[in-house]
């Protein structure tokens, strides 16, 4: 596993306790292909102790409601029985991390603390917390990259072109198959939680307004199978087809890749050995590996990924210089999150969204950089787009839509465009454009006769 040993990074020596080892499970939150469980596990083995992993429920996950807790839940129910059958106990512990993992740790004497590597500020700020307040040694593993976002660049890239090399580089080494999770051989003694999420829902202080769908199901399996399905009936089409909204060929992955139900890097490794046309994987495999990965390290090395300050001198310059612009519409975030605006196409992405939990991606930078020009300000046009984005899309909270929405609006990783009005010389998107890739009129009615979504 000399691999694995480029995914870990010691954050704290610490004082090793005498009980279990712990995988501290956040972002990714399955129990196969978890290169933190795996080294939380031959770690415990190699020191002959128990292994326990411990999850940590917070109600006030940043801008999260019912829709997506429903999904994260009812994924977790099923995580914590196939660990309990490993002799892996499963501890859910309701409330913020800092107040309920450090008596965790104390009260069970754990002998050391393994979290999973997240670059999204609130994530940071937990771990702080924690380590704050525990002294065990405290190690951070890399298990959502196939590359490990610090292996692959010690700074922020400017964009695609420049992490792609060093992606590319590197994947013959990490883009390897994953040893199996082992039934756990040494016993803790102590019984997991008992995890029901139609329970633990019903208990939760969360936004109820925004309910859950119904046209995916949560869970390792699923998000498997989900898998499959795409690669024997979409994938072939993928470069073609994946930026026709009507032509249903994305793979509906981000749910279970946010939420860490399904390892990026089984789904690189079975896309690459596949039997798909190799331009529908490279195209593929070029949006799953270089762009995700990119988002991650930007909202590793860009600490306000969410701010205009993030954005590229050339692309603060051009704003400014446009701010005073008359903004042919302005609408109200109510205008906005009510789909509200005089523009049908955008109306009907964004009601998508709040139906389905996922508008097509091809949409979503029409519908962020519309936010730009139907807004009062770049500073309203972020916090509206990262607002509802968060707060209606399964996959939101994602370093993925922060850098997805600091491309649209704020020419991150992009380059300057013609100068117009509002925009500068972000890169525009209009109706015609999209009209030119794909039928907006039957889009429109899908959406709008439920059929999609
Ligand atoms: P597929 O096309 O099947 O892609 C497979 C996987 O590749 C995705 O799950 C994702 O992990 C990765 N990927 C694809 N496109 C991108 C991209 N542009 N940037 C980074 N990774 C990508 N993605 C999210 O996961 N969460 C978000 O909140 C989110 N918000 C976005 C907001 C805006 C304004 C924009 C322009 C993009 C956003 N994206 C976001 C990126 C992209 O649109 C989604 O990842 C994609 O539509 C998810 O659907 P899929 O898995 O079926 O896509
Ligand atoms: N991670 C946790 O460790 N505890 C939570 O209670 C939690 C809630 C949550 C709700 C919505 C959501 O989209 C993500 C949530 N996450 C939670 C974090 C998630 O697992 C990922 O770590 C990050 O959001 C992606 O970087």
């Amino acid at each position: 596993m000399g691999v694995l040993a480029q995914r870990v990074k010691c954050i704290r020596e610490g004082r090793p306790g005498r009980g279990p080892v712990a995988y501290w499970m956040s972002r990714d939150q399955r129990t196969v292909d978890n290169w933190a469980l795996l080294f939380a596990q031959e770690t415990a083995i190699a020191h002959s102790l128990p292994l326990v992993v411990v999850f940590c429920l917070s109600d006030s996950f940043p801008g999260a409601a019912l829709r997506q807790y429903g999904f994260m839940l009812r994924g977790l129910e099923k995580v914590s029985r196939s660990l309990s059958a490993l002799s892996i106990p499963f501890f859910l512990l309701p409330g913020d991390p800092a107040d309920t993992l450090p008596a965790f740790v104390e009260s069970r004497d754990i002998s050391l603390l393994v979290a999973d590597f997240d670059p999204i500020r609130v994530k940071r700020q937990w771990k702080e917390a924690v380590i704050r307040k525990t002294k065990v040694p405290v190690y951070d593993v890399d298990a959502h990259n196939i590359v490990p976002c610090r292996t692959a660049s010690d700074k922020r890239e400017y964009g695609a072109h420049t992490i792609r090399r060093k992606i590319r580089r590197l994947l013959p080494v990490f883009l390897d198959d994953m040893p199996i999770l082992q039934r756990h051989p040494w016993d803790s003694g102590l019984t997991g939680s008992d995890v029901d999420a139609q329970t633990l829902l019903e208990a939760l202080k969360t936004d109820r307004s925004v309910g859950e769908v119904d046209w995916i199901t949560p869970g390792e399996d699923e998000a498997r199978t989900a898998l499959r399905s795409f690669i024997e009936e979409r994938l072939d089409r993928y470069e073609t087809d994946r930026n026709d909204p009507l032509k249903d060929c994305q793979s509906n992955l981000s749910p279970y890749l946010h939420f860490g139900q399904i390892s990026a890097q089984r789904v690189a490794l079975e896309v690459r050995d596949c039997t798909a046309r190799i331009q529908a994987k490279d195209a593929f495999l070029e949006e799953h590996i270089v762009r995700r990965e990119l988002a991650d390290n930007y909202c590793y090395h860009t600490p306000g990924y969410d701010r205009f300050e993030a954005f590229p001198e050339w692309a603060k310059k051009t704003l400014n210089d446009h701010r005073a612009d008359r903004r042919p519409y302005l609408y109200s975030l109510r205008e906005l999150e009510m789909g509200q605006t005089h523009d049908e196409l955008w109306n009907t992405a964004q009601k998508e969204m709040t139906k389905t939990g996922k508008m097509h991606g091809y949409l979503r930078m029409y519908w962020a950089k519309k936010i730009l020009e139907w807004t009062g300000s770049p500073e309203e046009a972020i916090s509206a787009a990262i607002y509802l984005n968060d707060r209606y899309e399964l996959d939101g909270r994602d370093p993925n839509g922060y850098t997805g929405i600091a491309w649209s609006i704020g020419g991150v990783h992009d380059r300057p465009w013609g100068e117009r009005n509002v925009f500068g010389k972000i890169r525009y998107m209009s109706y015609n454009g999209c009209a030119s890739k794909f039928n907006v009129k039957r889009y429109i009615e899908t959406v709008r006769s439920g059929t999609r979504g």
